[in-house]
């Protein structure tokens, strides 16, 4: 794309009444993306509302194939099927494609990118860049920092993940269902298979046959392509919890040579997008109410694994919705115009 200083562009948010989409608007603006036009589309439900970005009410479009004249810049944030069907319209248009959903991310000719780890790829894009998926990105900001000084053999993850990730609807269900149980009411469960309410559910996305699920799946392979090595062995239980942003994920770690508690925390401190919070002498560490709102990948609980070589167990938090969705497709675009 035109490196121009002065240049603005236009940029079309799908998905823009979104959990996602109010977000990456709101990034937009934070982080003084340089837009001329502002390009907001939805389902027909939203169709002629508005959204506020720089001053002004932008009014909402319904999304169809000919929402992309004179578009430069298209983020994607309305789902996998919607990407499929309208992603290609964009591009035709002449428009780049930054998109959330997992479309896209396992195609070879399609780069998935997290700024801090692999912004090189990039380069290679066709017309569409994935941002990958929330559990994902949060990980390899702290990992491969990490994997670069001492070698990570494999990966074992488990994740706590706040309901934000599956949309508005699902961060409404767990407020009412909250309500509701707490003034003995019955609750019947919408968006998620089982009462999210005061609960835990291992279960995110659908079942393979081999017993994981989608997004279990989706960190294994997405974590080999973005840190460019299908060496690493990962294996991940992804769990649901009842909080409303953030996800946690307890990591184990081995690598092929040693690396200290002490050198990971050095190394880290410096790492780009990450921010270590580890002094359990005074009771500090990430939690969800640590990085909700905020843009960078928490990392704390460093510790020796003693059960494995050169193992190291820790504890990383990150808003889902900004550096998981919003901030990282922000970033993308934010090096496709230097
Ligand atoms: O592919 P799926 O299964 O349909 O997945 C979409 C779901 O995944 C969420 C998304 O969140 C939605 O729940 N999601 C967000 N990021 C994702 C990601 N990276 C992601 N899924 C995968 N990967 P959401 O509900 O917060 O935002 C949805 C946005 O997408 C727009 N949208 C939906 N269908 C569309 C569409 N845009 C164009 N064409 C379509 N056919 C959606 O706009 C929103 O901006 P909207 O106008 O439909 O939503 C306005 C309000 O309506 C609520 N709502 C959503 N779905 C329903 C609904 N209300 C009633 N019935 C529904 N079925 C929304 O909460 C919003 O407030
Ligand atoms: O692949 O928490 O971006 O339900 C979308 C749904 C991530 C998880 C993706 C959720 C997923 C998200």
């Amino acid at each position: 794309m035109n490196s121009d200083s002065k240049k603005q562009y236009v940029v079309a948010v799908v998905g823009a009444t979104g959990a996602v989409g109010e977000e990456m608007i709101k990034t937009l603006a934070q982080r003084s993306f340089p837009v001329k036009a502002l390009v907001p589309l939805a389902s027909s439900r939203s169709a002629g509302s508005s959204v506020e970005f720089g001053g002004k009410d932008w009014r909402v479009s319904q999304l169809t194939e000919n929402s992309f004249a004179g578009v430069d810049i298209a983020l994607f944030s309305a789902g996998a099927t919607r990407s499929l069907e309208f992603a290609p319209a964009a591009v035709r248009a002449g428009a780049v494609v930054v998109d959330n959903s997992s479309a896209f991310r396992m195609d070879p000719t399609v780069p998935l990118v997290v700024p801090e780890v692999n912004p090189h790829a990039i380069a290679r894009h066709k017309g569409i860049i994935a941002n990958p998926n929330c559990s994902t990105i949060q990980m390899v900001v702290a990992l491969k920092p990490l994997h670069d000084e001492a070698g990570i053999k494999r990966i074992v993850v488990s994740t706590y993940q706040s309901v934000s990730g599956a949309g508005k609807s699902a961060i409404e269900e767990l407020a009412k269902q909250t309500t509701a149980l707490m003034s003995m009411q019955e609750v019947e469960p919408k968006k998620f298979q089982w009462q999210i309410a005061f609960n835990c559910i291992p279960q995110i996305d659908s079942f393979l046959e081999n017993g994981y699920t989608k997004e279990e799946e989706k960190m294994v392979n997405e974590t080999k392509k973005i840190m460019e090595d299908d060496s690493i062995k990962v294996c991940a239980t992804t769990v649901r919890v009842p909080v409303f942003f953030s996800h946690g994920e307890s990591v184990n770690l081995e690598f092929a040579r040693p690396i200290s508690p002490d050198r990971a925390r050095e190394i880290l401190a410096r790492a780009p997008g990450v921010e270590v919070v580890d002094d359990p002498a005074h009771g500090l560490y990430p939690m969800a109410i640590t990085a909700a709102g905020k843009d960078a990948s928490f990392v704390g609980r460093i510790r020796a694994d003693r059960t494995v070589e050169h193992g190291l167990n820790m504890w990383i938090v990150s808003d889902n919705i900004r550096k998981g969705a919003a901030l990282n497709a922000v970033q993308i675009a934010e090096k496709l115009i230097v």
